[in-house]
């Protein structure tokens, strides 16, 4: 057995970390605008005001806006199958409440949709990659407010009804999950939540300075489960041929010792981080777990016992489930234990894995588990793997050729890994490669971290001129398409 026929080969963006063009034809700003660049070291901060002489990466990212032609040409130069990217919520609603929305927003997407039909390439559209508008954070304190999830319903039937005959796949919201997994990334990026004292700062403030309000945060999340919810609801209503999915960070954790306590702390974050969202998308409901493990962390649940929500929830599980996958890493109740450099993910290190310059360890196998944990978990559910890839520094030789072998094998062994886990039985219908083009990082907002098979000439310095080339896992990248996954040498 083999990748089924009809496999969806590609690759995955986000509007916030290529488009640029950040007030362009209207758009207002997003969250992701108002945070500058940092590095493996450093996290990067947020600014709640708009400064000259400040190096905001999203603003003009890698400008697929003026680019996205020549981009999508490449794509159909490897032979995508699927492509995702987000739409910008604030290019759409720019203030978040206005009353129409911004035509020359929907105008940019039009283009790029019908540039993508027009190599056959299927569109896979993430409503809500943390692009947030400001607007709704200011005034709305994001999804904290109710209020906010009428905001995102009108926002995503407006796309709903504008691409009903064009787009087929679509997922609510990015990595619902990081708002348990990582507390202040979760609150600017996921649910949009920021309090006054950091609206109101002068100098920019690191992640993890920013106030955390954990009863906020988590009811912000459950905000957004009815959201997507409802986005369910109202997208099947509009064409119930619609496949409308949610998208996890899936990290797999391994205890790090046979010792029982290790197994169950394992369990536990497993549950909190890995399953509590996605049962609630895919199943329709709070898991068992859920209601005591909120309690422990002090929250008061009583928004779990809205009756009219549990209808919501029940009436708007999702047609698919997708998710991240970049590494796996170990849990442990002995503190000491030697810990991973990630202000967001954290973790212990796993003995048997090597990782990446940025701490990510590497894990084909991991990948395998979890598909296959993913499949019994969600029995008769499709599931796409909308993330994977390989941050690194890339080198440009004299005469222009980059030879990044180190990715391709990355590639090679994740993809061999999903080739088992489909011959184990899994069904797994799609691959988008995380970053088929460099693009700034969420995490470090950096250049420096590229996982394109496309290169762009633009560096954390504000320097270069956009101008793209393909790397060696380009043509790799086209064989393995070419061949239905079946040639990876
Ligand atoms: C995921 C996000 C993406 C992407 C990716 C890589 O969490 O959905 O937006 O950026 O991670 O992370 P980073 O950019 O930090 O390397």
């Amino acid at each position: 057995m083999a990748f089924p026929k009809n496999f969806l080969w590609g690759g995955a963006t986000a509007a916030n970390q290529c488009e640029g063009a950040f007030l362009d034809d209207g758009k207002g700003l997003s969250v992701p605008d108002m945070l500058l660049g940092g590095d493996v070291n450093t996290p990067r901060t947020f600014c709640p005001t708009i400064e000259k002489n400040r190096f905001y990466p999203s603003h003009q990212a890698i400008d697929m806006y003026h680019h996205y032609k020549e981009d999508i040409a490449l794509f159909a130069e490897m032979g995508f199958k699927c492509f995702r990217f987000s739409i910008n919520w604030a290019r759409i609603f720019p203030n978040g409440d206005d009353a129409d929305p911004n035509e020359a927003g929907l105008k940019f997407y039009d283009n790029l949709i019908d540039e993508c039909k027009k190599y056959g390439i299927e569109p896979l559209v993430t409503l809500c990659h943390y692009e947030i508008p400001f607007a709704i954070v200011k005034k709305y304190h994001g999804f904290y407010n109710r209020k906010t999830i009428d905001l995102f319903i009108k926002y995503v039937t407006t796309c709903f009804e504008r691409w009903k005959d064009k787009v087929k796949y679509w997922l609510t919201f990015n990595e619902i999950n990081m708002t348990l997994m990582s507390k202040q990334v979760g609150n600017l990026y996921g649910v949009g939540i920021i309090q006054d004292e950091d609206l109101n700062r002068s100098e920019p403030c690191k992640f993890d300075e920013l106030k955390d309000v954990p009863q906020e945060r988590i009811q912000a999340l459950h905000n957004e489960f009815v959201a997507s919810a409802k986005a369910v609801i109202e997208g099947h209503k509009i064409n119930p041929e619609f496949k409308i999915g949610c998208m996890l960070c899936h990290v797999t954790r391994y205890p790090l010792t046979p010792n029982p306590k290790d197994m169950l702390e394992t369990q536990r974050i497993d549950h909190l981080f890995n399953d509590l969202c996605a049962d609630v998308q895919v199943r329709g409901a709070y898991p068992f777990f859920a209601k005591k493990m909120y309690q422990d962390m002090n929250i008061d649940t009583a928004f779990m016992d809205d009756e009219e929500d549990k209808k919501i929830l029940r009436a708007g599980t999702v047609d698919f489930y997708t998710f991240s996958f970049y590494m796996t890493n170990c849990v442990t109740v002995d503190e000491n234990a030697e810990r991973i450099n990630d202000s967001m993910i954290g973790g212990v290190k796993n003995p048997y894995l090597k990782s990446s310059d940025w701490g990510w360890q590497i894990d084909p196998d991991g990948l395998r588990w979890t598909l296959n944990k993913l499949a019994s978990r969600y029995p008769n559910t499709p599931i796409m793997v909308v993330e994977n890839g390989f941050g690194a520094f890339d080198k440009v030789e004299d005469d222009g050729a980059i030879h990044d072998d180190y990715r391709i094998s990355y590639f090679r062994e994740h993809i061999r890994a999903m080739r088992d886990a489909v011959n184990d039985g899994v069904p797994l219908i799609g691959y988008t490669t995380w970053g088929p083009i460099d693009l700034v990082s969420a995490g470090t907002g950096q250049y420096a971290k590229r996982y394109g098979f496309i290169y762009v000439n633009r560096h954390d310095d504000g320097t270069g001129d956009f101008s793209r080339s393909r790397k060696n896992s380009f043509f790799w990248y086209k064989k393995v398409i070419s061949s239905n996954g079946e040639n990876l040498e």
